[in-house]
């Protein structure tokens, strides 16, 4: 796979202007950050794609994979690296079949549905809603226990999500993840920078297995 998942940004938009929305985004690349998904449900597909060119330009500057969340349209459209897929898209072969070797993410809850997209072409997986989370609503959470069996009966990358905070990162010693996805902790720090600086330490002091 042709990406670090290390300190994964998912982002949201909270009420603030597209330009500062813009301007989080940078500051979260320019300190580290390895990879960026653009995450919007509520948009038009217009919107969207408007939105995700502007997004490309500021990852691209920084060299950082922009992954986006559940189109492949339009991740096709603005040549983004990747897309990531849950329960509600397409199937996992489908997409892989429109985005040929583009990345291709998969959220799943189980070791089940791990193997099972695995087989049908994921490049990585996003485990949770991990921790409590008011980003997501989602229906149920998954244990630390089934993220370690999952990273332990597939061979592709793991990456967790859901209410991961700078102070819970010490929690995923040993659940052998490959990189953590967050929302609310970064998009929502005062100072940005600073947050994913300190998460990228936090997550590098993990002993891994
Ligand atoms: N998928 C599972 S939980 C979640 C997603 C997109 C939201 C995580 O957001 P936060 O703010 O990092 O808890």
């Amino acid at each position: 796979m042709k990406a670090d998942l290390n300190l994964y940004l998912v982002t949201a938009r909270y009420e603030e202007t597209e330009e500062v929305f813009l301007q989080k985004i940078e500051e979260a690349c320019e300190n580290g950050m390895t990879l960026v998904q653009l995450r919007e449900k509520e948009l038009t597909t217009c919107a969207y794609y408007e939105l995700a060119k502007k997004v490309k330009q500021v990852t691209d500057r920084y060299q950082i994979p922009l992954i986006i969340d559940d189109r492949a349209d339009i991740c096709l459209a603005v040549d983004a690296a990747g897309v990531h897929i849950g329960d509600d898209e397409l199937p996992t072969a489908v997409t892989r079949k429109i985005i040929g070797d583009k990345i291709l993410g998969v959220s799943v809850k189980s070791v089940a549905q791990a193997k099972k997209v695995e087989a049908a072409g994921a490049d990585y997986l996003g485990v949770g809603a991990i921790f409590p989370t008011t980003t997501k609503v989602t229906t149920k959470a998954t244990s630390l226990e089934t993220l370690q069996q999952i990273t332990q009966q597939v061979s592709i990358p793991v990456v967790a999500i859901g209410g991961i905070t700078e102070e819970r990162i010490a929690e995923f010693e040993h659940t052998g993840i490959q990189g953590i996805a967050v929302v609310s902790e970064i998009m929502q720090a005062k100072n940005i920078g600073q947050k994913v600086r300190q998460m990228k330490d936090k997550f590098a002091q993990l002993e891994g297995d």
